[in-house]
Order: structure tokens, then C-alpha cells, then sequence
């Protein structure tokens, strides 16, 4: 683009909306005009972005009337699916955080450090993925292009934040004794809730099949054997990863962890001798995705595990989708 692009940003009002402010103003993010929209119960609400207050519209079929070039949706999937195709008609371009058009194949689904490339074949959508995908792909990608993944055991330990104000809520109150529980089946504090999203008819959440094969589509490769455990935990923000991985081919352990130490948007902390490894809440608020307990799975040939911890709301949403429209720049 040979000018400042024309901006919205839809859903402006919610947790992710209101990050995807906050990390556009970090990263200095030009543009022109900025639309900010969201549902009509939050329509008329005014935030202040770079010393300026803005008006939030409601969002409608006439929304994308104006000359947006960029839009970022973080609105909910029911929205996404009837406005994101309405935007992209007018010429918009769409980067969607939810999970309505990410396994669609004629929308690609993207995390700048891995498949950056794919955005070039988008026909006004692009998909931001799911924000336990987002951080496993970051610190796979290097071992894939390496030593060739053969198969992935995914155990999660997901923070509250993932269901927006009304998870933090729940955890909140329940800290201070109030047993409620809002956001999930089951009171959160005190407990692991082995269940995030809806069960489908293979007895897996829909949370877990989005691990599986959203990770297959951005690492381009449906032939990788994936299972997932997500899990529900007590922590407020960042979500944590137990990551098993099985390559095709050997490596040095040593080497392994150098290729993650230099690997783009991944932090080594690894040095459990002074009880170094990565932890929530040094993950929160950060953009980069934390690895640590690298090491041998003694029980295959040529495994690993690792525990990999990022921002859910930062590099697992907000920042993953202002680094994709960067590239639309
Ligand atoms: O698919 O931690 O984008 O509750 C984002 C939040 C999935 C669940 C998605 C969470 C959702 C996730």
C-alpha cells in the first residue's frame, strides 16, 4: 500500500478489541482514518486512542461503506461470519481473531513468524488462529523445518482471560469466596476444568480439534499426527503448554535449543537448576512466546518435551493480528 491505510477495528469494546487499541498505539501502527465499531449494546461508548477520543459505532450491513482498507474483527464468530463477508466485498480486508473462517480453505490462516507468505493468496479474509495454536506453532516450526514432526501430544493449561471479562470475573470472585460460575461449567478457583468450549461427537472439545487441525494448516502439512488435552486452569492471564513432539529425523539436544533460542518471536528460559522455565505471569503482558524444559522424551527414539507459555490475549490474539495486517502495509 502506497499510503496510510484507513482503519477499523470491530468488537473495539472487548478484551481483545481493546488490546488490539493498545498494541496498535505500541507499535505506532500508521493510518489515516480510524473506525471503531461494536455490537449496538456497546455502540456510543467513547475510548481515547493517541490523545484522541473516538466514538464507538454500532456495527450494520452499511459499516463498510467508507473507504476502510484494513479492518480487525475480534466480534465473536456469529458476527464474523455475516460482516467479515460483507467487508470484504467493499474491498476491505479482513483480519478475523475468531474461529468462524479459520479451516476455511479459501481463507488463509496466519502467524507472521511461521507462514507469513500465505496472506499473498487472501481474497479479502484472513484468519487469526486460535490462541493455544498460535504459540505451539511459533516454537514447532523451527523443529518441523529441521527434523520433521512426526506426531504432537498437546496438554494445555489455558487462563481465564480466553473467555474475556466475564472468565476474569468468575476467577475473581471466586478467590474472594464467591463460588460463581459464570463463564464455565463448573467454578473455576480450586479447580482444572478439563473442558474449554463445546464437546463434539469424537468426545474431543471443539477447543482441541481446533489444536489439531489448525496446526496442521499452518504448517502445511495434514499428514502430522496431533492430539490435544485443553484444560481450564486458575491463572488469570497467559496460557500455558506441555508439548510432546515426535521428529522424523535425530538431533543434538544442544542444538535443539540453540534453533529455539534464535528462532523468530520464541525466548529460550531455560536453566531449571535455578528454577528458570517460562511462567504465566512473567508471560504476561509480552508479546514473545516463552520456551523452557527442553528435553529428551526418553520413551521414543527421537522426541522432546517442552513447556510453552505466551500472552493469550497479546501473541495469541491482539498482537498476532496487528502483526498480520503489518504485512498488508
Ligand atoms: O477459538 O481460552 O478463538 O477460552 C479463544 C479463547 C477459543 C477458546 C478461539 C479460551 C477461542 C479460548
Amino acid at each position: 500500500m502506497d499510503r496510510k491505510p484507513n482503519l477499523a477495528v470491530v468488537g473495539a469494546t472487548g478484551l481483545v478489541g481493546s488490546t488490539f487499541l493498545k498494541v496498535l498505539e505500541e507499535r505506532d501502527f500508521p493510518f489515516e482514518s480510524l473506525y471503531l465499531m461494536a455490537s449496538k449494546k456497546s455502540a456510543g461508548a467513547v475510548l481515547r486512542f493517541r490523545g484522541k477520543d473516538y466514538i464507538v459505532e454500532e456495527l450494520t450491513e452499511s459499516s463498510f461503506d467508507k473507504p476502510i482498507d484494513i479492518a480487525l474483527f475480534s466480534a465473536g464468530g456469529s458476527a464474523s461470519q455475516i460482516y467479515a463477508p460483507i467487508a470484504a466485498s467493499k474491498g476491505v480486508v479482513v483480519v478475523d481473531n475468531s474461529s468462524a473462517w479459520r479451516m476455511d480453505p479459501t481463507v488463509p490462516l496466519v502467524v507472521p513468524e511461521v507462514n507469513p507468505d500465505a496472506i499473498s493468496w487472501n481474497k479479502g479474509i484472513i484468519a487469526n488462529p486460535n490462541c493455544s495454536t498460535i504459540q505451539a506453532v511459533v516454537a514447532l516450526k523451527p523443529l518441523h523445518d529441521k527434523y520433521g514432526i512426526r506426531r504432537i501430544v498437546y496438554s494445555t493449561y489455558q487462563a481465564v482471560s480466553g473467555s474475556g471479562v466475564k472468565g476474569i470475573e468468575d476467577l475473581r470472585q471466586g478467590l474472594a469466596g464467591n463460588d460463581i460460575n459464570i463463564a464455565y461449567p463448573h467454578p473455576i478457583a480450586g479447580n482444572c476444568i478439563p473442558q474449554i468450549d463445546v464437546f463434539l461427537e469424537n468426545g474431543y472439545t471443539k477447543e482441541e480439534m481446533k489444536m489439531i487441525l489448525e496446526t496442521r494448516k499452518i504448517l502445511e502439512d495434514d499428514s502430522l499426527k496431533i492430539t490435544a488435552t485443553t484444560v481450564r486452569v486458575p491463572v488469570f492471564a497467559s496460557h500455558s503448554e506441555s508439548i510432546n513432539v515426535e521428529f522424523e529425523r535425530p538431533f543434538v539436544l544442544e542444538e535443539l535449543k540453540e534453533l529455539l533460542a534464535a528462532a523468530p518471536g520464541c525466548v529460550l528460559q531455560d536453566d531449571p537448576a535455578n528454577s528458570i522455565y517460562p511462567l504465566a505471569r512473567t508471560a504476561a503482558g509480552k508479546d514473545e512466546v516463552f520456551i523452557g524444559r527442553v528435553r529428551r522424551d526418553e520413551s521414543v527414539e527421537n522426541g522432546i518435551n517442552l513447556w510453552v507459555v505466551a500472552d493469550n490475549i497479546r501473541k495469541g490474539a491482539a498482537t498476532n493480528a496487528v502483526q498480520i495486517a503489518e504485512l498488508l502495509l
